[in-house]
C-alpha cells in the first residue's frame, strides 16, 4: 500500500512547440498533466512511496498517462478505466505580445468526470484511502461534475487514518456555472490546506491573513502562498513565514504542484515547517524555470544543504 494517495483528473496535454503563440504554431508537443499525479510525481521523486488515483478512458491517452506515471514510479494500480467517456485534453497557449499564458480545457463529459462517491468506496481504493497516512486532493475536482463534488465532500468527512490535504488550486473556467461556496466547506473539513493569496482574492473574496484565516479555521495547517514572496504555514504551533526563491520564471503552471510534494514530502519526513516550506518552494522554484509542468529536483545531499541554511543565506 502507498503512504500517500493523490487523486484527482489527469489529462493528455497539448502545448505549442518552443513556445509559439497559439494562433500560428505549426508543430505541437504531447505530455499529459494534471495537478494531483503532478503532486504524485514531485511526491515518487523525493521518494515517497505514491497512488495516483481517478478514472481515464480506454484510449491511447489514458494508456500513455497510466504508462508515463508508472514509469516514473508512481502507483497506478488503483486507476480504473472508462470504456465509454474520453480521457480529457487541455492546451496550454504560452503567453504573447499582451496576452498572458493561458490553459483550455476539453474535459468536459471525461472519463474523471464520472468518478463518483461509489468510486471511493469500492475496494480495492476503498482500504487504500483507509490505510494512506496521507490523501491528497484539490478544489479542481470539486469542480469537474455533480458526481464528483459530491465524492469530494464524503473524501473529506469519511473517518480517514492519515492525514487529508486539499489544495484549493482554484480554476476559474471550471467554476462559471457552479457555486465555490463548496471551495470554503471542502478546505475546513480538510487537515492541511494550501492555498495562493491570489486564489483567495478570487475564491473567497480576500487577500486578508487574517480574514482568510476566519474563513478557514478548522485545517490544523493553512499554508498561505504569496506567489515570488514567501509562504507563510498558519500551524497550531505557530506562525510561520519563509520567503521563496528568486528565479527567472519561464512558466508557472505546475509550480503549486511542485511546492505541495515539497511540502508534504517534507512533512512526511518528519522536517520542521520551515523546512519543509523551504524544500516546497526548492521544487516550485526548479517548476518554475522550466517549460514542463514539473521541473527536475537537484540531488538530495544538495536539497539537504539548502535546507539547513541559515535564514539570511536562504534569503
Ligand atoms: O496545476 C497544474 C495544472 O493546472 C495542470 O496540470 C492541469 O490539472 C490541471 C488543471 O486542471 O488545471
Amino acid at each position: 500500500m502507498s503512504e500517500v494517495i493523490c487523486l484527482g483528473e489527469t489529462m493528455a496535454m497539448v502545448t505549442p512547440a518552443n513556445g509559439a503563440p497559439l494562433h500560428h504554431a505549426e508543430q505541437m508537443t504531447l505530455a499529459m498533466g494534471g495537478a494531483e499525479s503532478n503532486v504524485a510525481l514531485g511526491l515518487a521523486a523525493m521518494g515517497v512511496t505514491t497512488s495516483w488515483v481517478s478514472r481515464v478512458g480506454a484510449d491511447d491517452f489514458g494508456t500513455r498517462i497510466i504508462t508515463e506515471l508508472k514509469d516514473s514510479g508512481v502507483d497506478t494500480s488503483l486507476v480504473a478505466i472508462d470504456p465509454n467517456r474520453p480521457t480529457g485534453l487541455y492546451v496550454k497557449a504560452p503567453a504573447h505580445d499582451q496576452s498572458p499564458a493561458k490553459v483550455l480545457y476539453y474535459r468536459a463529459g471525461s472519463a474523471a468526470s464520472a468518478m463518483n462517491p461509489e468510486f471511493i468506496h469500492t475496494e480495492p481504493l476503498a482500504s487504500a484511502l483507509q490505510q494512506a497516512k496521507l490523501i491528497h486532493l484539490s478544489g479542481i475536482t470539486a469542480a469537474l461534475s455533480d458526481s464528483c463534488a459530491r465524492m469530494m465532500l464524503e473524501l473529506t468527512t469519511a473517518p480517514y487514518g492519515g492525514t487529508v490535504c486539499f489544495d484549493v488550486n482554484w480554476r476559474a473556467s471550471l467554476w462559471k456555472d457552479r457555486d465555490p461556496a463548496l471551495l470554503q466547506q471542502l478546505a475546513n473539513r480538510a487537515d492541511a490546506v494550501m492555498v495562493g493569496i491570489d486564489e483567495a482574492e478570487l475564491a473567497f473574496g480576500t487577500s486578508d491573513e487574517q480574514q482568510i484565516r476566519n474563513l478557514l479555521p478548522d485545517p490544523s495547517v493553512l499554508v498561505l502562498k504569496n506567489e515570488s514572496t514567501s509562504a507563510i504555514a498558519l500551524t497550531e504551533d505557530g506562525r510561520f513565514e519563509v520567503p521563496s526563491l528568486n528565479v527567472d520564471v519561464v512558466e508557472p503552471v505546475g509550480a503549486g504542484d511542485s511546492f505541495a510534494a515539497g511540502f508534504l514530502s517534507g512533512l512526511l519526513e518528519g522536517l520542521s515547517v520551515p523546512q519543509a516550506l523551504r524544500r516546497g518552494h526548492l521544487a516550485a522554484a526548479c517548476t518554475l524555470t522550466v517549460r514542463a509542468d514539473r521541473g527536475d529536483l537537484p540531488p538530495k545531499h544538495v536539497i539537504d544543504q539548502l535546507l539547513d541554511l541559515d535564514d539570511h543565506q536562504w534569503s
